[in-house]
């Protein structure tokens, strides 16, 4: 018999994306029974607050997922590779938000705005992938395209927030960047002068979590480097485009972290088969699931961080007929990248599991 309400797990749930799946489960009013927050020892004797309640946050243990109905796994690749199947064996659904499964044939990887259809197949390991949170964007914007016209080649190039790297990494550019604009000395007069010598001992700083100072620089590097020299981050983009949208495409991606707070921005461009005018891509876009169009030139509209912090939609915006190629197009995509990149993707996954499955 169809169940009314879940007992529901978050793995990870005193992080960025655990914090927001909390969130989002209450926001949406998901028919939650029971909740079970998971992370490591180092936050037992933590509580949370979830439908006006404190819950303890317990340590993560195989022992964790009795009588659970859905897991959301958001504590990285090597918890969900040895937790995810103990969960699956008890019986419990598991939403896993790490790469760990997503290129497994036998998990279905799914943007619930694309793919809705794969979640059927959750059965075979009692698992289902959330997607990269720059691929779930970025198909959320194309899919409406590709139905119409057909997409050929993404060209892609990513400017990720730094939420996208944890609550370590928010603390390490806030820390950073208070730091430099105290320290630097400024007037307008002989401004110029006195930020290239403030700047100086800030060329090399001890860091944390980048490998460089993220605080007012760009670094063209998320996650390792491949023996392709890509980043698995850009691999990811290239391997979740085809198992999620059409393996035919081909996809190339640069990923570059920026110093902003919330919310992936990505600068898209397509070829397509059949020729799309930048009208009818916007009339597309604007009636397309989870997509708001933002592109009025004339009035310095357009998406932004600061409009998609918060926000479930995916913002498209500057869209533009490529003029170099026959047919293509320019977008530019922004979605909360901790919110439909991840949080927001998961429980909406799981809100088609228990209307169609659970
Ligand atoms: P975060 O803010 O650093 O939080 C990490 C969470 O994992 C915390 O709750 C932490 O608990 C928990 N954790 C760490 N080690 C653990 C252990 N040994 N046992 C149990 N829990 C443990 O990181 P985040 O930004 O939320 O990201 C977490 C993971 O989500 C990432 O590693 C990634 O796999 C995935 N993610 C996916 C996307 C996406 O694109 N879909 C985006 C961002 C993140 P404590 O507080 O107790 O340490
Ligand atoms: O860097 C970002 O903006 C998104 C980060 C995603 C991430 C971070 C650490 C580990 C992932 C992911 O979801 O691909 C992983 C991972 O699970 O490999």
């Amino acid at each position: 018999m169809k169940k009314d309400s879940y007992k529901v797990a978050v793995v990870g749930a005193t992080g960025a994306v655990g914090n927001m799946m909390i969130k989002v489960l209450e926001r949406r009013s998901f028919p939650v029974k029971d909740i079970v927050l998971l992370a490591s020892g180092r936050s037992s004797g933590r509580t949370l607050e979830f439908n006006g309640r404190e819950h303890p946050v317990l340590e993560l243990k195989e022992s964790s997922f009795e009588g659970v109905d859905i897991g959301l796994f958001s504590a990285g690749g090597s918890i969900s590779a040895k937790f995810a199947p103990c969960a699956a064996q008890a019986g419990c659904v598991v939403v896993d938000n790490t790469a760990h499964f997503r290129m497994d044939p036998e998990v279905p990887l799914v943007v619930p705005e694309v793919n809705p259809e794969q979640i059927a197949n959750y059965t075979v390991k009692n698992i289902i992938a959330n997607p990269n949170c720059s691929t779930i964007q970025m198909l959320v914007a194309l899919k409406p395209i590709h139905d119409v016209a057909k997409i050929k080649r993404i060209v892609v190039s990513t400017y990720q927030s730094v939420s996208g790297t944890g609550k370590d990494a928010l603390e390490e550019m806030l820390l950073q960047s208070r730091e430099m604009a105290n320290k630097i000395d400024w007037t307008k007069e002989d401004g110029l002068n006195k930020l290239w010598t403030g700047l100086k001992p800030f060329r090399k700083v001890d860091t944390n979590v980048y490998p460089h100072r993220i605080a007012f620089e760009c670094l063209p590097h998320i996650d390792v480097f491949m023996p392709n020299n890509y980043t698995k981050e850009e691999m990811k983009m290239v391997w979740e485009t085809g198992k999620i949208l059409d393996p035919t495409i081909k996809v190339t991606a640069t990923t570059v972290r920026v110093p902003t707070f919330f919310g992936h921005s990505e600068s898209v461009n397509i070829e397509t088969e059949k020729k799309l005018g930048a009208q009818e891509a916007r009339e597309l876009l604007r009636k397309a699931p989870g997509v708001k169009v933002l592109d009025d030139p004339s009035r310095n509209e357009y998406p932004l961080t600061a409009l998609a912090a918060g926000e479930d939609f995916t913002l498209v915006g500057r869209i533009r007929e490529d003029e170099s190629i026959d047919k293509g197009l320019n977008i530019w995509v922004v979605s909360d990248n901790i919110l439909k990149g991840a949080a927001l993707n998961a429980v909406q996954i799981a809100e088609i599991l228990i209307r169609k499955y659970l």
